[in-house]
């Protein structure tokens, strides 16, 4: 039987957490959850939990810790067995310190990209509400402009995507980060990936699993990144 695989990847906003993620999925065969997709999840079935967690989204904040965790950690309890991909969970050292007592993960993606590439990106993208799909006006466009290639239904910008949230964002993010890449780093799962397109980091990310999926890891490799 296949070795199983966790891996979590992380990034500031509009680095490409959801680009690459989608790759390796389909590549990998890994299950992929989305912290993001979960949030608009709960958000659109407007329940209590959605209602609190709209609050905080809508404000670019970070949703508290153990609204995240009891979001994420049973769909993980459920996937027992499986290998998985987790994009932008966890996102704080107390998240970090949760997921470690469920299971200890085998691998750590950072995405590390200049500021003015993640403003330029993120001021371009739009998503279709419904699905979460996400375009990208110059790198991935729609079929139809303003439309959802599968639905046909409008396609809108994400508050927490506006210059004056993201900012904001990008600041907080790099504060709550450090200690959870810190954390990573001392259990030597962290690969780290700079650059300003995603297609130029892929091949790397590509190779850094192949090499780790068909590894045990008593002989595994030390990477090189770009
Ligand atoms: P999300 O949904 O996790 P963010 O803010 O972390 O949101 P986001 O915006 O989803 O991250 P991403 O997934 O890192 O970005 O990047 P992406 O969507 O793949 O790419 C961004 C855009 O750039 C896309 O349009 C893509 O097509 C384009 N692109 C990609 N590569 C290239 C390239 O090479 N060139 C070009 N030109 N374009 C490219 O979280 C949302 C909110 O939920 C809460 C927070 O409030 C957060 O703000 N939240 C949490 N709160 C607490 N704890 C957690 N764990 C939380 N997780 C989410
Ligand atoms: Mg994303």
């Amino acid at each position: 039987m296949a070795k199983l695989f966790r891996a979590a990847i992380m990034g500031p906003p509009g680095s490409g957490k959801g680009t690459i993620s989608k790759r390796i999925a389909q590549s990998f065969g890994l299950q992929y959850l989305s912290s993001g997709h979960y949030l608009r999840e709960s958000i659109a079935a407007n329940t209590e939990a959605g209602v609190l967690v709209r609050s905080y989204v809508e404000r670019s904040m970070l949703v508290p810790d153990h609204v995240m965790t009891r979001l994420m950690l049973p769909r993980l309890e459920q996937l027992i067995g499986h290998s998985w991909l987790l994009d932008g969970f966890p996102r704080t050292l107390s998240q970090a310190r949760a997921l470690d007592n469920l299971c200890q993960l085998d691998l750590v993606i950072s995405l590390n990209i200049p500021y003015e590439t993640l403003r330029e990106r993120l001021s371009d993208r739009w998503v279709h509400p419904g699905s979460g799909r996400v375009y990208n006006m110059g790198f991935n466009p729609p079929r139809v402009q303003g439309k959802d290639d599968i639905t046909r239904e409008p396609l809108i910008q994400h508050d927490d995507d506006k210059p004056e949230a993201l900012m904001a964002r990008l600041r907080h993010y790099k504060d709550v980060a450090k200690p959870v890449i810190n954390l990573y780093k001392s259990q030597g799962i962290l690969h780290s990936f700079s650059g300003t397109e995603t297609d130029r980091i892929w091949p790397y990310i590509n190779s850094l699993l192949s090499t780790k999926m068909h590894t045990q890891p008593s002989d595994a490799v030390q990477t090189q990144t770009p």
